[in-house]
C-alpha cells in the first residue's frame, strides 16, 4: 500500500474513526479487502499507534465508546475546530481597526444608516442626543416615583449576594415590596449588589408602574427607530449592583436614564472564549477575571467605558455585556426595533449546568 495512505489510516485510527469508514474509502481507491484488513492489523498493532490510540482514548474521556469515539464525534471536534478557527480570525481582522476596543459615540443616524452601519454589522455603539425629548430624562426622580407609585407592590431581586449565580437564579430571589420602601432602601445604600429591580421583575410592573410606563410608552429615536406599542424593561437599584456578563438574543437598546454604569462588552464573536456553561450566562468575572481559572478569556477583547445618563447604548444581539452601577440608577432597555429578527430567540443555548443546580444557593 502507498505511503500516504498508510499515513491517512493512522490518523483515522487516532481520531477514532471506525474500521468500516476507513475500509470502504480504501476499497474506493482500489484496494482489495484482504490488503486493507491486513495493513489495519499492523497498524493497530505498531507500538506508535497503539501509544497515540491511548492517548485519544483518554481525552475523548469513558463516557465515548471507543468504536465509535468515531464518526460521529469526529464531526462534532471538526466542526468546533472549524468554527473557533472562523472566530478567532474574526477577532483578528477586528483588531486591524485602529480604534477596536473603544465604544463609539454618535449622534442618531437615520434608521436605515442606523441598520446598514451597527445593527446589520453586529457593531455597538453609543446615541448621545436620543433622549432630549423624552418624558423619562426630563422628569424622573426618585421623588417623582414616590409621588407617582409609593403604595404599589413591586416585584424585586432580593438576597443576591448570597447566591454566587444570582441571575441564572433570579427566580429564586424575588421578593415583593412597597415600591415607596424600596426606593427608602436605595436612598439608605451607600453601595449593595443584594437587591435590584431588574427586567425579570416586569411580569406585574407594567400595570403597578403604569404611570412610569406610560411616560416611557413613546420614547422613540427621530420618531423611527421603534414599534409600537412599546416594549421595554425598567432597571432600578442602588450604586454597586452588577449585572453579570451575559447576552441577549436580541437587539438592545439600553437608555440611561438616572445616574452612570460601567459597562464591559466582548464581541459576539468571542463565544469560545467566555466559558459560556449554562443558557445566555458566562462564568467569567469580566470585572476582575481570574485567568487561572478561564485561560480563555484573554483572548476576547473587553470594550471598557461608562455610560452616562441622557445616553442609550445599543447592546447588539449576541454582544457580551456586564454592567455595574457606579450611583444609584435608572435604565430603560427597549428591544422593539422596527427590524426584528423573530427567530432570535431560539432554544440554542442550553439551561443545564455542571456547575450548579438551580435555585439550589438561594434555597439554602
Ligand atoms: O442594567 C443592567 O444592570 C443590566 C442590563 C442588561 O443586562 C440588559 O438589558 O440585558
Amino acid at each position: 500500500m502507498d505511503n500516504k495512505w498508510r499515513h491517512w489510516i493512522a490518523k483515522c485510527l487516532t481520531t477514532g474513526r471506525s474500521d468500516d469508514y476507513i475500509s470502504t474509502h480504501l476499497e474506493s481507491k482500489g484496494y482489495s479487502r484482504a490488503d486493507i484488513d491486513l495493513e489495519l492489523m499492523a497498524a493497530k498493532e505498531h507500538p506508535y499507534i497503539k501509544g497515540a490510540i491511548e492517548v485519544y482514548t483518554r481525552d475523548a474521556g469513558p463516557s465515548i465508546p471507543r468504536t465509535m469515539a468515531g464518526d460521529e464525534q469526529f464531526y462534532v471536534e471538526k466542526a468546533l475546530n472549524n468554527q473557533q478557527w472562523l472566530l478567532h480570525n474574526f477577532e483578528k481582522m477586528a483588531r486591524l481597526e485602529e480604534d477596536f476596543g473603544t465604544i463609539g459615540r454618535i449622534k442618531a443616524p437615520s434608521f436605515d444608516d442606523f441598520v446598514s452601519q451597527y445593527i446589520s454589522k453586529n457593531r455597538p455603539v453609543i446615541i448621545t442626543d436620543a433622549m432630549h425629548d423624552w418624558v423619562p430624562k426630563q422628569k424622573w426622580s426618585f421623588e417623582y416615583f414616590r409621588e407617582a407609585h409609593s403604595d404599589a407592590v413591586v416585584g424585586i431581586q432580593d438576597g443576591r449576594e448570597s447566591d454566587p449565580h444570582y441571575e441564572q437564579n433570579q427566580r429564586f430571589l424575588r421578593t415583593e415590596v412597597r415600591f415607596g420602601d424600596f426606593l427608602n432602601r436605595i436612598d439608605a445604600t451607600e453601595s449593595s449588589n443584594d437587591f435590584y429591580m431588574t427586567a425579570g421583575n416586569m411580569g406585574s410592573h407594567r400595570q403597578a408602574l403604569h404611570k412610569l410606563f406610560e411616560d416611557a410608552a413613546e420614547i422613540d429615536i427621530r420618531g423611527e427607530y421603534f414599534d409600537f406599542p412599546a416594549e421595554g424593561s425598567l432597571w432600578i437599584g442602588p450604586r454597586g449592583t452588577v449585572t453579570p456578563l451575559h447576552f441577549d438574543m436580541i437587539n438592545n437598546f439600553f437608555c440611561q436614564i438616572i445616574g452612570r454604569k460601567r459597562v464591559r462588552l466582548v464581541p459576539s464573536w468571542s463565544l469560545p472564549w467566555v466559558y459560556n456553561e449554562y443558557h445566555v450566562y458566562s462564568e467569567v468575572d469580566a470585572a476582575n477575571p481570574d485567568i487561572g481559572l478561564y485561560p480563555e478569556f484573554e483572548k476576547a477583547t473587553v470594550f471598557d467605558f461608562i455610560v452616562e445618563p441622557g445616553e442609550v447604548l445599543f447592546i447588539p444581539l449576541g454582544w457580551w455585556h456586564h454592567l455595574e452601577s457606579l450611583d444609584p440608577t435608572v435604565s430603560i432597555t427597549r428591544k422593539n426595533l422596527k427590524v426584528r429578527l423573530k427567530e432570535s430567540y431560539g432554544d440554542g443555548f442550553i439551561k443545564e449546568s455542571r456547575l450548579f443546580t438551580p435555585g439550589q444557593a438561594a434555597s439554602q
